[in-house]
């Protein structure tokens, strides 16, 4: 298999976080698709992604799977046992659910906010950019902050008991926050807790340095 990314990328995390958790590290490859060169708007890559955006995981029958989401439904049972993405049929939909629910207030807000409010990947790449909606979604995702924070008040994962999918859109979330400089609001210790111990798992530690040439096999 091939994943097509950017190492330091919020949504190419995902995936690589989520190809640790299952120890799928060494059955991947790695290319690099540089943002700020476009490299992801250019027809040879809109030929595997039709949205323009990374990552993208090419499957050995010349399959392409992009989404974050349904990337990590793949690979979650690859080999055996869902553990990422749930089992019965109440935790498949809770783990969808809040997943989505971070993408939609957290990490695409934030994504937004950078590709509208800040100059982004820079002028050659961001054609259209429109600060005020950009501004909103930074003050939306910080709202999403909150949402969290009480969310992991009362439990211990962002979708229940368990790690899965779900935690791992919220690191993205917090990864991206990182990157744009927003910081997470003093109060919401709880998210801040949570993000403490999510820095502990090797998948989410080693995360960049897992495409360094002496580790990436064919
Ligand atoms: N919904 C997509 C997913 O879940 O995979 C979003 C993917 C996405 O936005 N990826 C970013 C991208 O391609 C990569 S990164 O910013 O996290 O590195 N951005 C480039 C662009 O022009 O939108």
């Amino acid at each position: 298999m091939t994943i097509h990314d950017w190492p330091t990328g919020p949504y190419p995390a995902r995936v690589r976080i989520a190809l640790a958790e299952k120890n799928l590290q060494s059955r991947v490859r790695f290319v690099t698709v540089d943002l700020y060169k476009g490299e992801h708007k250019k027809p040879d890559f809109l030929a595997k992604n039709y949205s323009g955006t990374l990552p993208v995981l090419e499957l050995d029958d010349g399959t392409f799977l992009a989404e974050c989401t349904a990337i990590t439904e793949y690979l979650d049972v690859l080999d055996g046992p869902a553990t990422l993405t749930g089992t019965t049929p109440r935790e498949k939909g809770v783990i969808h659910m809040m997943s989505k629910r971070a993408e939609l207030e957290l990490l695409d807000a934030i994504s937004v906010y950078f590709h509208h409010a800040t100059p982004g990947l820079g002028p050659d790449v961001e054609i259209y950019q429109n600060a005020e909606w950009g501004l909103r979604q930074r003050d939306k995702a910080v709202k999403g902050m909150h949402y969290f924070d009480a969310m992991l008040q009362r439990q211990p994962f962002v979708a229940g008991a368990a790690f899965s999918m779900a935690d791992i859109t919220v690191i993205g979330g917090l990864i991206f926050a990182g990157l744009v400089k927003l910081q997470v609001p003093a109060e919401c210790t709880a998210l801040q807790a949570w993000y403490a111990r999510m820095q502990e798992r090797p998948s989410v530690r080693n995360r960049v340095t897992m495409s360094a040439p002496a580790e990436a096999s064919a």
